[in-house]
């Protein structure tokens, strides 16, 4: 597949996926998600990724869904029968956020500029989020007379609590990177000129991490939220048991007894 709404490469272990709409900001139209779904895959399948960086071109992240875009276009009060939103969601935005979440590997994701409606989602819903202090997350939906989706009335809950939630998700209000990192909602928020360094730093860590317990660990950290503790006790049990055997961990011990630096195989 050729990309004409993404930019994607693979090298040294890293996949960069850029969302490369710049002149919509980087909103979301079938062909994007048709192109986002195929790249995801192809790291889904290539064991030589270890991380993957997913960006925006320009001066925003992703203001979510093409409002332009025909497929979604409100139906007219009456006549003209109404879009289903849902078959939208169903076919391209679930997917997507499942899939982000269902990587074994680390997500990182490096937000560049605004990210609004179902933009700010996709970036919640990856596992390292960075943002650039011009940066701003915005839950545009009531201003359209939706609710969060892409799994913003799971994360936003869970991250922030549920009055923070509901004030996001009522008023729409634009919640800057700075404050996003003070009620950790992301995981850090940089200066716009340290964001490519910092994120680049993080990537190489990244892509010499033993990614297998990086996955577990992933795995066991979101299945949480659902689990009680006995549940959450054998999952850590199982995964420990399945790393133990792991090259990862054999070289992780020697490295530590022979007092150097680990080189992880990811396995
Ligand atoms: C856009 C968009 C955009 C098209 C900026 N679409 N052009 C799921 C399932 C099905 C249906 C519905 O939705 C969903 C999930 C969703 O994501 S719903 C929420 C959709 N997103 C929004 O409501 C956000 C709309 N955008 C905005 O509120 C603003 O653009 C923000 C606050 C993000 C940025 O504001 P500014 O920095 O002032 O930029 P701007 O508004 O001037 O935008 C720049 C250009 O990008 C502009 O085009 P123009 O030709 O005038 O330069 C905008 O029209 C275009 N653009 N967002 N979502």
């Amino acid at each position: 597949m050729t990309y004409e709404n993404i930019i994607f490469a693979s090298a040294n272990g890293i996949a960069r996926l850029t969302l490369n709409r710049p002149e919509r900001l980087n909103s979301f139209n079938d062909a994007m998600h048709a192109e986002v779904r195929d790249a995801l895959a192809r790291v889904k399948t290539d064991a030589s990724v270890r991380v993957l960086l997913l960006t925006g071109a320009g001066r925003g992240f992703c203001a979510g869904q093409d409002l332009g875009d025909r497929a979604i276009a409100p139906g007219a009060d009456r006549g003209e029968s109404a879009v289903d939103l849902g078959a939208s969601i169903e076919r391209n935005y679930k997917p997507l956020i499942l899939t982000l979440r269902a990587l074994p590997l680390p997500v990182v994701c490096a937000v560049n500029g605004v990210a609004a409606g179902a933009g700010a989602n996709i970036a919640l819903a990856c596992d390292i989020v960075v943002a650039a202090k011009s940066a701003s997350f915005i839950q545009a939906f009531s201003k359209i007379g939706l609710i969060p989706d892409s799994g913003g009335t799971y994360f936003l809950p869970r991250l922030v609590g549920t009055a923070r939630a509901i004030g996001l998700s009522m008023l729409g209000e634009r919640l800057i990177a700075e404050q996003a990192a003070e009620w950790g909602v992301i995981w850090q928020c940089v200066e716009d000129g340290h964001l490519h360094e910092t994120v680049e730093k993080l990537l190489r860590t990244l892509a010499g991490a033993p990614t297998a317990a990086l996955a577990a660990i992933k795995h066991a950290l979101y299945a949480s939220a659902g689990n009680d503790l006995e549940t959450q006790l054998d999952l850590e049990r199982d995964l420990q048991r399945a790393l133990g055997y792991g090259a990862d961990y054999r070289e992780g011990v020697a490295a530590f007894t022979e007092k150097r630096a680990p080189r992880f195989s990811g396995r």
